[in-house]
C-alpha cells in the first residue's frame, strides 16, 4: 500500500500530492536514497535545485576539479554490477568524469522520473495534526509526504565574500562553487583568485597555464600534497574489481575515514628523524590524502603533527624557488590536517611561473574592490592589482549552510534555525528533537565531511530505508530524536573533537570561515567504522535515544 492512501485517510489536504518520501537533493546522496525507497515500493518524490543531477559536481565546475579521493573508492558500493562495470579513467577522476557517472547511475537504475529538476524546496512544515509534512517548492506547489529526507550536501552553498566594491568591478567574477556550464578561457587575461583552500589550489595550476598574469591573494596558506593523478590501468581496476566485497567491507567497518589504506601502529615520536623522514617521503611520493596516514597520533599530538608539517614546510621550500613566496605558502598558524588537507597537481610549482604572483594578504588585507583591480592596504602601504576577471574560491557555508536556506518548522512551529542558532544539534547526525520523521544524510554530528562521502552516504541512506521500513512494518507513525539522546550526542561529538588538534584550526569544520557562525566542531571524529556499529546498536535496541509514536497497529490486528 502507498502512502498516497495511508495519509489521505487522515484528511490532508485533498489537491495537494502526498508522497511517502520528499527528498531534497538529487546529488550521491539523493540518488541512492530515491532508489533504495523506491525498491520498498514507497513513492518518492526528489527535489534538486540544480538543472541536473550531480549536486556538488553539478555546481563546482571549476578548472582542474576533481576529486581528492581515488575514484575506486569514491563510487558506489550498492551495485555490483555498476561497480564492475564503470571503467574509471584516472586515479582520481576529472569533475566532468563524475559528473558522467552521476548520469549513468540516473539513467542506469531509471532515477529520472521520480526527480524533479530546476526546483528549490523553500519550505517543510510539519502538521501535527496529520502528522505528515507539508513541502512547498519554488515552483509555487505545496505537496504532502510522510518524510523528509534532506541529502543537500555539506558543501553547496557557496559563499560570497564580504568584500566592499565586488558589485562595482567590471570584469567576470567566478565563484569556484558555481561555476558557469559553459568552457571559461582565460587566454591573455590577468586574472585575480581569491583564497587558496582545495578548490584554489586545483584551478590554480590550470588557470595560470592560460592567463596572461595571474594573482593568488592568499589569506592563510594551507598544507597540500601532491595528488601524483595518473591514468589508471586495466590491471589497476582489476585488482579493485576482484577484491571489491572485501575493500568495500574494511572501508565501511574498520577505516576511521572510509579510504581503504594501511593502518599506522606507532606514533610519530616512536620512529627517529631518519626513519621518520623515510615514510614520510614514501607517502609524498605515493601522494594523496593518505599521506596523515603515516602515524596515528597526527591529529592528536601537536608534537608529533609538527614533524609532518615540518616535512611538508621543508618540501615547499625546495619546490619554490623565491624564499619569500616559499615563506608566504607555508602554513604556519595551524596543525598539519586540522584543515582538510589539500590535494594537487603542481600547486607549489605554479610559483614558479613568471606569469604568478602571490600576494599576502592577511599582512595586506584587500581593502576593496575597484573597477579593474583589486586594491590591497597593510605593511606594504596601498596596492592595486589589476584584474580582467575574479576566481572566489572563497569556500562555503559548509554543513548547515543549504539546510538553513529552507524554511523547516517542526513541532509546536519550531525552526530549524532557531532551534540550531547556537549551532547543529542532532542525535547521530540523523534526526533532530522536534522535528519528527526528518532525516538529514551526513548531517553534522556524523563523520561526514571527514570521510569519504560516498561510503558515509551509503551507510546513511540503508540505515534511514531500513528505519522506514520498520516504522511501516510495525505500523509506527513517527520517529524522532530524543532530547536526552541528543544532549548525550551532541557532549559526545564535541568531547571527542576537543581530544585532538582539529579546535585548533579556524577551519570551515567549525563554521568559522562564516561570520556570526557559532564555531562549534561540526562533523564526528570517532571514526565511519566506529560510528557505524554506534548507528547499528541503536537500531538494534529498536531505536534506542528515539521516541517512536503510533499504535503497533500490524502487531495488534495480528
Ligand atoms: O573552500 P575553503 P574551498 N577574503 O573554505 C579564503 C571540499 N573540496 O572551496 O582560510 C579573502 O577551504 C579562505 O581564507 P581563510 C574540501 O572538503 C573538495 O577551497 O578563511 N579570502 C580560504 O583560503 C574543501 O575543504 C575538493 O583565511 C577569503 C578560501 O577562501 C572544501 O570543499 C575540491 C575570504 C576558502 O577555502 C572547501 O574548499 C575542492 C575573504 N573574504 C573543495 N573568504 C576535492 O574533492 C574566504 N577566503 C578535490
Amino acid at each position: 500500500m502507498s502512502a498516497v492512501q495511508s495519509i489521505s485517510g487522515k484528511g490532508h489536504a485533498a489537491n495537494a500530492a502526498t508522497y511517502d518520501v520528499v527528498v531534497v537533493g538529487a546529488g550521491f546522496a539523493g540518488m541512492y536514497m530515491l532508489h533504495r525507497l523506491r525498491k520498498q515500493g514507497l513513492s518518492v518524490r526528489v527535489y534538486e535545485q540544480g538543472g541536473d543531477v550531480g549536486g556538488t559536481w553539478y555546481w563546482n565546475r571549476y578548472p582542474g576539479a576533481r576529486c581528492d579521493v581515488e575514484s575506486m573508492q569514491y563510487s558506489y558500493s550498492f551495485s555490483d554490477e555498476l561497480q564492475q562495470q564503470w571503467d574509471w579513467s584516472e586515479r582520481y577522476a576529472p569533475q566532468p568524469e563524475i559528473l558522467k557517472y552521476a548520469n549513468h547511475v540516473a539513467d542506469r537504475f531509471k532515477l529520472r522520473p521520480d526527480i524533479q529538476l530546476g526546483t528549490r524546496v523553500d519550505s517543510a512544515a510539519f502538521d501535527e495534526r496529520a502528522g505528515v509534512w507539508s513541502v512547498t517548492t519554488s515552483d509555487g506547489k505545496t505537496v504532502t509526504a510522510k518524510y523528509v529526507v534532506l541529502a543537500t550536501g555539506c558543501l553547496s552553498n557557496a559563499r560570497m565574500p564580504d568584500i566592499e566594491g565586488l558589485s562595482d568591478f567590471k570584469g567576470q567574477v567566478y565563484h569556484t562553487g558555481h561555476w558557469p556550464h559553459e568552457q571559461i578561457d582565460f587566454t591573455g587575461l590577468r586574472v585575480g583568485v581569491i583564497g587558496t583552500g582545495s578548490s584554489a589550489i586545483q584551478s590554480v595550476p590550470v588557470i595560470a597555464e592560460q592567463a596572461r598574469h595571474l594573482t593568488v591573494f592568499q589569506r592563510t596558506a594551507n598544507f597540500s600534497i601532491p595528488a601524483r593523478n595518473a591514468a589508471l590501468t586495466p590491471e589497476e581496476r582489476d585488482s579493485f574489481r576482484s577484491n571489491y566485497p572485501e575493500l568495500r567491507r574494511i572501508a565501511r567497518e574498520e577505516s576511521r575515514n572510509g579510504i581503504v589504506q594501511e593502518l599506522p601502529d606507532r606514533g610519530a615520536l616512536e620512529d627517529g628523524d631518519n626513519v621518520r623522514r623515510a615514510k614520510y617521503e614514501t607517502r609524498w611520493t605515493r601522494g594523496g590524502l593518505t599521506f596523515m596516514g603515516v602515524y596515528n597520533n597526527l591529529v592528536l599530538d601537536k608534537a608529533a603533527n609538527d614533524t609532518a608539517a615540518n616535512f611538508v614546510r621543508d618540501k615547499i621550500a625546495q619546490i619554490v624557488s623565491d624564499p619569500s613566496t616559499a615563506k608566504l605558502l607555508q602554513p604556519d598558524n595551524h596543525p598539519i590536517g586540522a584543515k582538510r588537507i589539500c590535494v594537487d597537481t603542481d600547486y607549489y610549482a605554479t610559483f614558479n611561473r613568471a606569469n604568478v604572483t602571490l600576494v599576502d594578504i592577511r599582512s595586506n588585507p584587500i581593502e576593496r574592490i575597484l573597477p579593474y583591480s583589486v586594491r590591497t592596504a597593510g605593511k606594504e602601504g596601498i596596492r592595486d592589482y589589476e584584474v580582467d576577471a575574479l576566481v572566489l574560491a572563497t569556500g562555503f557555508d559548509a554543513m548547515t549552510g543549504s539546510v538553513a536556506k529552507i524554511d523547516i518548522r517542526g513541532r509546536n512551529g519550531l525552526t530549524l534555525n532557531a532551534k540550531w542558532a547556537e549551532g547543529p544539534r542532532t542525535y547521530l547526525g540523523l534526526m533532530s528533537a522536534g522535528f519528527p520523521n526528518l532525516f538529514i544524510i551526513t548531517g553534522p554530528g556524523s563523520p561526514s565531511v571527514l570521510s569519504n562521502m560516498i561510503v558515509s552516504i551509503e551507510q546513511h541512506v540503508d540505515w534511514i530505508a531500513d528505519c522506514i521500513a520498520t516504522m511501516r512494518h510495525r505500523g509506527l507513525d513517527t520517529i524522532e530524536a530524543g532530547k536526552d539522546a541528543e544532549d548525550r550526542w551532541v557532549a559526545h561529538v564535541n568531547e571527542v573533537a576537543q581530544g585532538t588538534l582539529y579546535p585548533q584550526a579556524n577551519s570551515w569544520y567549525m563554521g568559522a570561515n562564516i561570520p556570526g557562525k557559532p564555531q562549534i566542531f561540526m562533523p564526528y571524529i570517532g571514526g565511519v567504522g566506529v560510528y557505524r556499529q554506534i548507528c547499528n546498536d541503536v537500531a538494534a535496541k529498536g531505536y534506542e535515544g528515539f521516541v517512536l509514536t503510533g499504535a503497533e497497529r500490524q502487531r495488534a490486528a495480528s
